[in-house]
């Protein structure tokens, strides 16, 4: 990156694109990613696996750590110091317009994470997932022109092929604004299981989402390994998740002069706003 003007597509989204968050609470934007952009990502994610599994139970490696360590099922926390292709994901400016635009603002860095896993081995499966979410429709969710916002917003993006089989993400459709006790949102999804909607996309899709929305790890039954990268973003005013604030040391020597309020928060209650309206036009 050597422009020093970080510009940002606003609306980043088109009106339809826009229409499916709304009433869904997520969208998946096919081929954010280039092909070169997703090798190199992928590159990055195997040798930060491979040096974490070398380095010893619970070492950070480039200021990362194994959030869950199982064979079949590796979480990567905080892996924005840890390879080039993944700091230039999470300063994406496409994906950072997307982000912005759900979130109604500017936007720090909140976490960035990573998924790798595989089949789990033979047992049989109980038809449930781990839904969650990082925040409740009221608490972290507004309106303004008719359109719905979130305070706490994720890019999920695949770095390998998503076919059904392959364990996308899953989401209960619609819950990210219905006000009512998780638990038994989860039970009206299981008793109609259309709810759940997965995520089946080509390489360097992103699927973005407030965190009001329930949501999981889908279920993985291919031979296929799934590597996911994920950005959080939040307002500037907000705090990172615990420990993924970045290192000082990153900020002042790695992080670019057009992204240092992005990756650090120091914007923190210069908070701009912006708000589109349905109908406009995605910019280029
Ligand atoms: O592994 C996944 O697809 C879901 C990740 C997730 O739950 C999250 O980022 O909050």
């Amino acid at each position: 990156m050597t422009s020093a003007e970080f510009v940002r597509p606003f609306p980043a989204m088109t009106p339809a694109q826009r229409y499916h968050l709304d009433v869904f609470g997520y969208v998946v934007i096919e081929n954010t990613l280039s092909a070169d952009e997703v090798g190199r990502l992928h590159e990055g994610m195997q040798r930060l696996k491979r040096d974490l599994l070398a380095a010893d139970e619970g070492e950070y490696v480039r200021g990362c750590r194994l959030g869950a360590n199982h064979p079949h099922h590796r979480h990567f926390a905080h892996i924005l110091e840890a390879d080039e292709a993944i700091y230039d994901y999470l300063t994406h400016p496409r994906l950072v317009g997307l982000v912005e635009e759900l979130v109604g603002g500017t936007v720090r860095l909140e976490e960035s994470e990573a998924v790798i896993n595989t089949r789990a081995a033979e047992t049989k499966w109980d038809g449930r997932y781990g839904f969650h979410t990082g925040t409740r429709p009221d608490i972290g969710t507004y309106t303004e022109n008719g359109l719905y916002h979130c305070t706490f917003v994720k890019t999920l993006t695949n770095l390998t092929e998503l076919g059904p089989d392959d364990g996308g993400t899953v989401c209960i459709a619609g819950s990210h604004k219905i006000k009512a006790s998780r638990e038994e949102i989860i039970d009206c999804a299981y008793e109609d299981r259309s709810l759940i909607h997965q995520v089946v996309a080509p390489a360097g899709s992103t699927l973005l989402f407030g965190e009001a929305l329930i949501h999981a790890t889908g279920h993985l039954t291919s031979d296929r390994e799934r590597v996911i990268v994920i950005g959080g973003y939040t307002p500037t005013m907000f705090q990172a998740w615990n420990g993924q604030e970045p290192s000082a040391g990153f900020v002042e020597a790695q992080v670019q002069p057009q992204h240092r309020a992005l990756i650090s928060g120091s914007d923190k209650w210069q908070w701009q706003q912006r708000h589109r309206s349905l109908g406009t036009p995605a910019a280029d």
